[in-house]
């Protein structure tokens, strides 16, 4: 059988290792707090919250519909692990950092950070931490009042035993891109100025939140309700249970079996007379919760980059250990392009998610310009929808430069690519955020493309200072006004387009 035995890749500290995030954080937040709390935090990483994601891969959720009697109790069984996950991620104020706003307009990035070190040792809990930050967002976003307040506060809190998960249920069979046709919920007002909802929501992820923002339509007294986007309302509902176990006002119909993000339930839910609150007005429940989008979509960025640099750290770990004709992988220049491409990608990756949540952050301190504002909007599904295929790219990549061992399942390389190829489906398809990136050309009047144009030029301006770019500078700016000169008029034909095709 011989003694020879392939070297395990190592992962060390992912702060320490990040050249670039590290660059990146001494140049804008240099406080010493946020560096000491991120380099603890990494080791953490390293150390032991890998081990438990990894746990909550192969322990993944299980539904229970009935107990030993015979009586519904639709309990979704989790690994203690994912349990270890919730209570981490409120020690560490993963979601409460953006709110405390300890470094003002820097939070966002911040924030981010620490979830970019966290996500793929995370079993997936980043999922239900993007859906309780965009919740959280939309509540301070509408005001802190009942019957919210309390759910927010819960939401940002930094005590585990009060810490609260939201879940976003927007996808319902008929669609989930054409959320404003394909909503069938409806909305049965009660007495008390509360609603009871009645539908299917056909895609629920981290079903065990503690509560969840909906859309459903107002049925009026004659039971008949509005169709399209101007018929559909945020909902709030909380996710209880009666005095007998029963869930108030839900059925879990069934988990779903899906290639990845198995670490976390996704469930069918009945919705029978869930008990909710009306947030939005009437009407104005898609408006209502595009902060939600917003938020959970930087959230999708930040583990599409944070997927790429882990596979990269891996394998570079790896070449320094791996032999093959008689030299270490690292000692083979085709192999370190290959490495190398991947380190451009994950590069160009970050620093764009990056650019996005300093924008975040700015808009949220009161220190956003015009411009910056539209910047947000236009980068926003931009982002999301690129990091998204280059992470099934990178990854992809990743796992070949383990030759084998990049194929086997309990190495847990597969999984990250499973993982990645979620993230160009759920919150907006490539193609819908695409129409997303000329819904806020149009909306704009052009001017979030302005925006990006001047903001090009400006970081331009910046490398003109350095004398022997000076000439390309020249030539760039100058192809730069001509193409912004073409997209406008690119982008005016193609709005016209969508407006005959609605
Ligand atoms: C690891 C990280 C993981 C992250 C968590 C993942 C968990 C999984 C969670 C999910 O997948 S949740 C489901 C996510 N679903 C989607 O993302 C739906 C995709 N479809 C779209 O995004 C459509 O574009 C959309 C439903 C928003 C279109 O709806 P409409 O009703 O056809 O759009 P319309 O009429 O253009 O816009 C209605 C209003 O919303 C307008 O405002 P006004 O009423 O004031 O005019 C729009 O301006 C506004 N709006 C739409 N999209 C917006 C927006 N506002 C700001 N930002 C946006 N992105
Ligand atoms: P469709 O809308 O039917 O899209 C099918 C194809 O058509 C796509 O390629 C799309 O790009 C394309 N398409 C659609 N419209 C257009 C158009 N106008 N122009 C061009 N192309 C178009 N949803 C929730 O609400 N909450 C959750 O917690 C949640 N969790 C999820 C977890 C997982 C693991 C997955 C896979 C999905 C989850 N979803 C959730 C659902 C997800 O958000 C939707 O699947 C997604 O938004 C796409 O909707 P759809 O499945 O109806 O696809």
């Amino acid at each position: 059988i011989g003694s020879f035995f392939q070297e395990t890749p190592v992962l060390k500290n992912p702060f320490l290792e990040d050249a670039l995030l590290r660059g990146y954080l001494r140049r804008h937040l240099p406080q010493e707090a946020a560096f000491s709390d991120l380099c603890a935090f990494g080791e953490r990483v390293a150390n032991e919250v890998d081990g438990w994601g990894r746990e909550c891969e192969v322990t993944p959720p299980r539904l229970v519909h009935f107990d030993p009697w015979g009586r519904r109790v639709d309990h979704i069984v989790t690994s203690p692990a994912w349990k270890r996950m919730k209570d981490l991620s409120a020690q560490e104020g993963l979601v409460a950092i953006g709110y405390e706003r300890s470094f003002g307009e820097w939070s966002r990035v911040y924030q981010m950070s620490k979830l970019y070190i966290f996500s793929p040792s995370s079993g997936l809990y980043t999922c239900p931490l993007a859906m309780t930050d965009g919740a959280a967002k939309v509540i301070q976003s509408i005001g802190l009042s009942w019957p919210v307040d309390e759910a927010y506060s819960r939401l940002t809190t930094r005590q585990p035993e009060r810490f609260w998960t939201s879940g976003q249920w927007m996808t319902e069979r008929q669609g989930g891109s054409d959320v404003a046709s394909g909503t069938e919920t409806v909305a049965v007002p009660q007495t008390d100025g509360s609603y009871k909802l009645h539908g299917f929501k056909w895609f629920t992820s981290a079903t065990d939140a503690d509560m969840a923002l909906t859309l459903a339509r107002v049925q009026d007294r004659t039971g008949a309700t509005t169709p399209g986007s101007r018929g559909l309302s945020l909902f709030y509902g909380e996710v209880s249970r009666d005095e007998g176990g029963r869930l108030k006002g839900i059925e879990v119909q069934r988990l779903k079996d899906k290639l990845g993000t198995r670490q976390m339930p996704t469930a069918e839910l009945l919705l029978d007379g869930l008990p909710a609150h009306r947030l939005s007005e009437e009407g104005k429940g898609v408006a209502s919760i595009a902060n939600m989008l917003t938020i959970t979509r930087i959230h999708n960025s930040i583990s599409a980059a944070a997927a790429m640099r882990r596979v990269v750290q891996l394998a570079r770990d790896y070449a320094t250990r791996r032999t093959a004709f008689g030299k270490l992988l690292k000692d083979h220049p085709l192999h370190m392009q290959t490495l190398a491409r991947m380190e451009v990608e994950t590069r160009g990756a970050f620093l764009l998610v990056m650019e996005v949540c300093r924008l975040l952050g700015r808009e949220e301190s009161g220190m956003a310009t015009q411009l910056d504002a539209h910047l947000l909007r236009l980068l926003t599904p931009v982002a999301k929808l690129y990091t998204g295929k280059q992470a099934v790219a990178v990854v992809s990549e990743g796992l070949e430069s383990f030759g084998g061992q990049g194929y086997i399942e309990d190495t847990g390389l597969p999984g990250l690519l499973r993982d990645a190829q979620v993230l160009s489906i759920w919150e907006g398809t490539t193609n819908v955020l695409s129409l997303d990136v000329l819904r806020s050309v149009a909306r704009s009047s052009g001017m979030v493309l302005h925006a990006y144009f001047t903001h090009a030029k400006s970081l331009l301006a910046g490398a003109s200072n350095v004398s022997p770019l000076a000439p390309a500078v020249k030539a760039v700016n100058g192809a730069l006004s001509e193409l912004e000169d073409f997209v406008q008029i690119a982008a005016t034909r193609a709005t016209g387009y969508l407006e005959l095709a609605a």
